[in-house]
């Protein structure tokens, strides 16, 4: 039997290639210098697209794919799928869930102890031999207080699990309260921004949680406040993040997502009260191979006509 032909949004580690090379067409839009020419040359065989988190597939690209009857993710956030589109035309769509929970929450308190203890500033005081003549300047503790996370979803439970090692007390805001959770749902945002000290965002994102992080939020934050997220850029209004930080009226943020990566906004990199880092929640090499067998394992199923171990769609 031929093998199918997959359409591969972006590139994926070595140990997917060997698979997805074995099993199927591999067609590497990526690559492509001209990408219209290419759909076009390729486009009418392709059965499904591979694509990441962050690339996602819109509307026209699946337009452009007449047998299209797959989108595997290979990210639990699909906010950059026209999941509307594919439903509309009978296009499956699948994720990577629960595999790079604990990952991505690590990096959430990873970043907010960066931020709070100004790890980097302190790396970089002892790496350029300034120790003893730099002052390095006392830092915010983080055990015993109060965290507010943004979204109690599956990262969300294992952000709060890891605060709660710290001691810390939790509160969130969520669309759908857990009550099975022993935490406190807050249902207004901005109360919770008021009563945390930290605030973590890991809400998904797309249009409903567009800019929820607004001027107001990190007003009510306040400047003794830390902003963590590891969501999605747009779920933060970076004009307002930058002002806040620029002014201090937020005293920092650790970020692992931005509105235009990865050409971030340059302002960025002229704060000293921000921690960056390149979307790199999912990316140990543990978690990225078990999402790559997802995606794998979801196409597998798909084409033998078995149910989709990860569906969405
Ligand atoms: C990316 C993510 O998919 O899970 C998500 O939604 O954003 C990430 O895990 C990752 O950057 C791989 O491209």
């Amino acid at each position: 039997m031929s093998r199918p032909e997959i359409l591969l949004a972006g590139a994926y580690p070595e140990w997917d290639m060997i698979d997805l090379e074995t099993n199927y067409v591999v067609h590497k839009l990526y690559e492509a210098a001209d990408r219209d020419a290419f759909i076009k040359e390729i486009g009418g065989n392709v059965r499904a697209i591979a694509t990441r988190g962050e690339l996602g597939a819109s509307a026209e690209l699946m337009t452009s794919l007449p047998r299209l009857e797959v989108v595997s993710v290979y990210g639990v956030g699909t906010d950059a799928v026209n999941l509307a589109h594919a439903r509309d035309n009978g296009i499956r769509v699948t994720n990577t869930p629960d595999v790079l929970s604990d990952d991505v929450a690590d990096l959430a308190i990873g970043l907010l102890l960066s931020a709070a203890r100004l790890i980097p500033r302190g790396d970089a005081i002892v790496r350029s031999g300034q120790w003893g003549k730099a002052a390095m300047p006392l830092v915010t503790r983080v055990s015993g207080k109060r965290v507010g996370v943004v979204g109690m979803g599956r990262i969300g439970q294992a952000i709060a699990r890891r605060a709660a090692g710290f001691d810390c007390e939790i509160r969130y805001f969520s669309r759908n309260p857990q009550p099975q959770l022993s935490y406190v749902h807050e249902a207004d945002l901005i109360a919770l921004a008021s009563w945390a000290e930290f605030l973590v965002v890991i809400v998904p994102g797309g249009d409903a949680t567009k800019n929820i992080i607004n001027a107001e939020i990190l007003k009510a934050l306040g400047p003794d406040g830390i902003l963590v997220n590891v969501s999605r850029g747009s779920t933060v209004d970076e004009a307002a993040l930058i002002e806040a930080l620029q002014k201090r009226t937020i005293k920092a943020a650790g970020l692992d997502v931005f509105y235009n990566e990865p050409d971030i906004d340059e302002l960025f990199l002229t704060l000293d009260n921000v921690v960056l880092q390149p979307h790199h929640g999912s990316g140990t090499v543990e978690t990225r191979k078990a999402m790559g067998q997802l995606v794998r394992d979801n196409l597998a199923a798909h084409f033998a006509g078995q149910p989709l171990p990860t569906p969405v769609v």
